[in-house]
């Protein structure tokens, strides 16, 4: 077996072994990192570089938190997993945690983003049928038009991406989709007395960060408690205080049925995601009728604690409301001819680029990348902007400074 050690090896070659032994399922962009700190991370060759991406909203808490680490090597060396074949020490005590901090009866752990959605959807085809009466395998959820939910064959059943779609088909039935940010359209829809939910990303990111218009997400609400179909809140990647608020939601004090959390619930060091509802809705799903191998695990429950008290005590969602403005007001300041448009919601933010010369989102990101600042395109023409929550105003205005010089070399 050759010597598979990368601590010697460029970052060419590591690219290269990435390509020989692993799925092409990524185009990541051509750096190769080895450590993070904060809201920095450095390349094997020991460059340093602002991360403007925050593994998609994970990393709010910034990498290598101290507090989060030392729970999760606390808890890894005591006991990593029982399976929920058993009780343990630790899950009640998130339970607990995690329902009062976010205010619902229960939480139904699991482990990614994608696993959470679909228990969410499972939740309400469960309360559809036994609580709201819909005729056996009649029940409708309706989901919006460009949204991002994960990439189960269910979930991207819901998906309009052809990119996410093409040949992973035939497609799980019962889902309608609509227009995002159209109250008639989901006036329309909500016509039908088999739709059992309506699940919204309160921001939707993968599109390119659109925000939608003040009053929707209440509208929304509103209707869907008219016509006893339930409001589930996509908050994986706009949760954990990322836009401004401990939830998108929050702005609007729309209270989902069900709520759906990721990433940063463990600050990005563990896979860690939840389903939260109250009992009316949780306790449809019986014994043995849902779970899986990993889903809070001790290490989980601790990681997440500790991710949520970070949040808590270093007043991020604050952080994130004004570092946010700040960092739009800036970008908007930058008299540049290819980016068309400035956009977000406290430190989730994108920025919309005009091709010019032939060069678009993804050369821009290239050149960020050398100039200490990593960034990824979206969609082809959109790149996100979002740093760790625990960024400095001097590092944010330090970052502005380098999309400035780096949107200049392509004028
Ligand atoms: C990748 C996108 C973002 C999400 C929302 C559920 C999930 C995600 C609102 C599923 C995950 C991640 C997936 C990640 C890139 C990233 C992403 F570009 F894919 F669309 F953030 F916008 N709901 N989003 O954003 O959570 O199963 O991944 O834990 O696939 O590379 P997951």
């Amino acid at each position: 077996m050759e010597d598979l050690a990368t601590e010697t090896m460029s970052s060419e070659e590591i690219m290269k072994m990435e390509d020989k032994y692993g799925a092409h399922n990524y185009h990541p962009l051509p750096v190769v990192l080895s450590r993070g700190e904060g809201v920095f991370v450095w390349d094997v060759e020991g460059n340093k570089y602002y991360d403007f991406l925050s593994a998609y909203s994970a990393i709010n808490q910034g990498h290598g938190h101290p507090k989060i680490i030392d729970a999760m090597v606390a808890q890894a060396q005591k006991l990593a997993l029982t399976s929920r074949a058993f009780y343990n020490d630790c899950l009640g005590e998130y339970e607990k945690y995690v329902t009062e901090y976010f205010g619902f009866d229960k939480v139904l752990p699991m482990n990614t983003g994608a696993e959470a959605v679909e228990t969410a959807l499972k939740l309400v085809r469960k309360w559809g049928y036994t609580k709201k009466g819909i005729a056996e395998n009649q029940a409708k959820i309706i989901v919006c038009e460009n949204n991002f939910h994960g990439r189960t064959i269910t979930i991207i059943s819901a998906s309009n991406d052809p990119e996410a779609r093409d040949d992973f088909g035939p497609f799980t039935p019962g889902i309608v989709s609509i227009a995002y940010n159209d109250i008639d359209a989901l006036a329309k829809e909500l016509e039908d007395p088999n739709v059992a939910g309506f699940i919204v990303e309160p921001i939707q990111g993968e599109a390119g960060v659109f925000v939608p218009d003040e009053g929707y997400l209440p509208k929304a609400l509103a209707m869907c408690r008219e016509k006893n179909v339930l409001f589930v809140a996509d908050e994986v990647q706009t949760g954990i205080a990322r836009t401004g608020r401990l939830l998108a939601c929050d702005h609007e004090n729309v209270k989902p049925d069900i709520l759906i959390l990721g990433k940063a619930i463990s600050g990005g060091v563990f896979p860690v995601s939840a389903v939260l509802a109250n009992d009316d809705i949780m306790l449809v799903i019986k014994p043995g009728e849902h779970g899986s191998t990993f889903g809070g695990n001790p290490i989980a429950c601790k990681v997440a604690i500790a991710a949520l008290e970070v949040v808590k005590d270093e007043g991020l969602a604050a952080k994130a409301e004004s570092l946010g403005q700040l960092l739009r007001d800036e970008l908007n300041k930058i008299d540049s001819g290819i980016v068309t448009l400035v956009r977000g919601k406290g430190l989730l933010n994108a920025i919309v680029i005009k091709p010019k010369a032939g060069k678009e989102a993804w050369d821009i990101c290239v050149a960020l990348k050398e100039n200490g600042m990593l960034a990824k395109p979206t969609h082809g023409d959109i790149i996100r902007f979002s740093p760790p929550l625990v960024i400095t105003e001097e590092q944010l205005l330090d970052c502005v400074d380098i999309i400035k010089r780096t949107l200049a070399q392509f004028e």
